[in-house]
């Protein structure tokens, strides 16, 4: 018999992992007939905010970007996005990064569809413009081997340039790959496992992580992971990144 007392889900103060049993569905204006979870925002403590909107029939997602900045990728099934005037289907591993001040609408949206978003406030930079619009598909982006190690292969779903704050990236591991060391980075993280499982440490606990799940981890949270099963685990998350690093 399930005991529904138990669950893989932690909260912590510089960490969490939710894992999906415990999805409690919010409303969002502008964005309807579907559920949204929010995974990951301030009230947590972090400086991101992501979301997972799973759609039903006659899904819409509308709205325009105010100081945030939103990054859309489409888990499951597909969705037709117009976003600042241009429109594109897009389906699994497609997405579409929506800059500050920007209208954006999700129609034709098929039922069960999942999409992934990752919110952050837009930290402007002197002598660069805030980026454009941008479609793109992971299949066509180059998974080179992370650090020497053919294992690992890390997808950089956004441009390397200054005038981006945040990364977007998707990285795989062979089973039984594993990082190469401890990290210990003042960069935060937001992420969902899209494949597979393993054994994720943060802040020297250890936490048992498969598909579906998510991970917060604050600036200098310790992470290491080891894949294990069947399969590679692939894995897509965020990164503050670029910007002067202290107010001192
Ligand atoms: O980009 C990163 O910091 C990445 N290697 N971290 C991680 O996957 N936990
Ligand atoms: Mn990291």
């Amino acid at each position: 018999m399930e005991i529904s007392a138990l669950t893989r889900s932690v909260v912590k103060s510089n960490h969490a992992v939710i894992a999906p049993d415990g999805y409690i569905n919010s409303n969002v204006p502008g964005w309807t007939n579907c559920t949204v979870n929010v995974i990951i925002n301030e009230a947590m403590g972090a400086k991101l905010c992501q979301t997972l909107v799973t759609a039903k029939a006659d899904c819409t997602l509308v709205g325009t970007t105010k100081e945030s900045q939103i990054f859309f990728y489409i888990i499951s099934g597909g969705a037709e996005a117009t976003v600042d005037g241009k429109t594109k289907t897009l389906a699994i591993g497609q997405f579409v990064y929506v800059p500050i001040g920007t209208k954006y609408a999700f129609s034709d949206i098929l039922e069960g569809t999942q999409i992934l978003t990752f919110h952050k406030v837009y930290e402007h930079l002197e002598g660069y413009s805030a980026p454009e619009v941008l479609f793109g598909d992971a299949a066509t982006i180059p998974g080179p081997s992370y650090l020497g190690d053919d294992a690992l292969r890390l997808q950089v779903l956004l441009p390397d340039e200054l005038s981006f704050d945040m990364a977007v990236n998707i990285f795989t591991y062979d089973s039984g790959g594993h990082l190469p060391m401890v990290e210990t980075h003042i960069m935060e993280h937001g992420l969902i496992y899209l494949q597979g499982q393993g054994v994720y440490m943060l802040d020297h606990q250890w936490y048992p992580i498969k598909k579906g799940d998510s991970i917060w981890m604050a600036p200098y949270c310790q992470q290491w992971f080891t894949a294990m099963g069947k399969e590679p685990a692939v894995y897509i998350y965020y990164k503050n990144v670029n910007r002067f690093p202290t107010v001192m």
